[in-house]
């Protein structure tokens, strides 16, 4: 029997927003329209650091942002390195249902935002304006493990002052959500300010279709979260989904991704977080990460199962 409608997504922040997402799958709308509403989550919470407004921004002190978008018929939206906009992910869904391209970046997708009616807005808030210039101190380069879930209580609820880091530790975070609807179809999302203090220009995995993000309503679909740059070598969300075709479990496709980085990059794989996770076309779910920490969040209609956060094995 198909679990739907279900919404799976990273980190324990999950759970805030599939709770946005499931008011949409729960009516019965569609998973597009879920995933968009519950990514808006972590993009406006002020105290969300790696996500939308009040990202930590790049070495030069900007915030930009990388998102995309993906339905059930194929069709996909990015927007990579954009700056001002509070909501990528629906600048994203814009360029994927009103132009012919899939994805823009840096003032070209700035200018296609404003044109579209988006509010230009400063992202950096004095916070996180004050986390940069701790930084800038050292302005040594090198991601944490984990610092994701070090940013939240059990809950889910952001409790995470940057300020309280030592000055040379880096934040990056994703949300990536992937959920089947009522109809039996998939979408996906996944939206970021990417690695914290990264040199300016420099886009993750995120904004790319079938390394941060990728659907294939046949099949399931599958996101990611960690260091991007790993992710994209192997084009992990494709490779991921492509592997659940062959028959692999949510789980197992995860984890044969995870092995992939490994076995190309063994050194690289023990000092970076990586995670993957997947839905499949029966709405069964799995992750995989790299290292002991990475969490998801699952909301479905069935209990006991309503709203569970799920240790990623690794
Ligand atoms: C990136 N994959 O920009 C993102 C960062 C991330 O958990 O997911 N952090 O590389």
């Amino acid at each position: 029997k198909v679990k739907k409608p279900i919404v799976v997504s990273t980190w324990d922040f999950g759970i805030a927003a599939n709770k946005a997402a499931w008011e949409v799958l729960k009516k019965g709308g569609r998973a597009l329209d879920a995933v968009e509403a519950g990514v808006h989550v972590p993009e406006s919470d002020p105290n969300n650091h790696t996500v939308g407004f009040s990202g930590f921004p790049d070495r030069d002190g900007r915030v930009t942002l990388d998102a995309c978008i993906m339905d059930e018929f194929g069709n996909c939206g990015s927007v990579a390195a954009l700056e001002h906009i509070v909501h990528p992910i629906s600048v994203a869904r814009k360029v994927m249902e009103k132009t012919p391209h899939v994805m823009l970046v840096g003032d070209g997708a700035l200018q296609f935002a404003l044109e579209n009616g988006f509010k230009k807005e400063n992202l950096l808030t004095p916070e996180s304006e004050k986390a940069w210039k701790e930084w800038l101190k050292k302005a040594e380069y090198k991601p944490v493990i984990n610092i994701e879930n070090k940013s939240y209580d059990s809950k889910g609820t952001t409790a995470f002052n940057p300020l309280q880091l030592p000055g040379n530790v880096y934040n990056h975070d994703t949300i990536g959500m992937v959920a089947l609807d009522a109809q039996g179809n998939l979408s996906g999302a996944c939206t970021t300010s990417g690695m914290a203090f990264k040199l300016h220009g420099r886009v993750g995995d995120s904004p790319i279709i079938g390394a941060g993000l990728y659907v294939d309503n046949e099949v399931g679909a599958a996101t990611a979260t960690g260091v991007g740059e790993e992710v994209i070598r192997v084009v992990g969300s494709f490779l991921v989904v492509e592997l659940m075709r062959q028959g692999y479990s949510p789980e197992a496709a995860c984890k044969e991704a995870v092995m992939r980085i490994v076995k190309k990059k063994p050194e690289k794989a023990k000092e970076i977080q990586i995670g993957f996770l997947a839905l499949n076309k029966k709405g069964e779910h799995g992750a995989f990460c790299l290292q002991q920490g990475f969490s998801y969040a699952v909301t479905t209609g069935e209990t006991p199962e309503q709203e569970q956060l799920i240790k990623g094995k690794h």
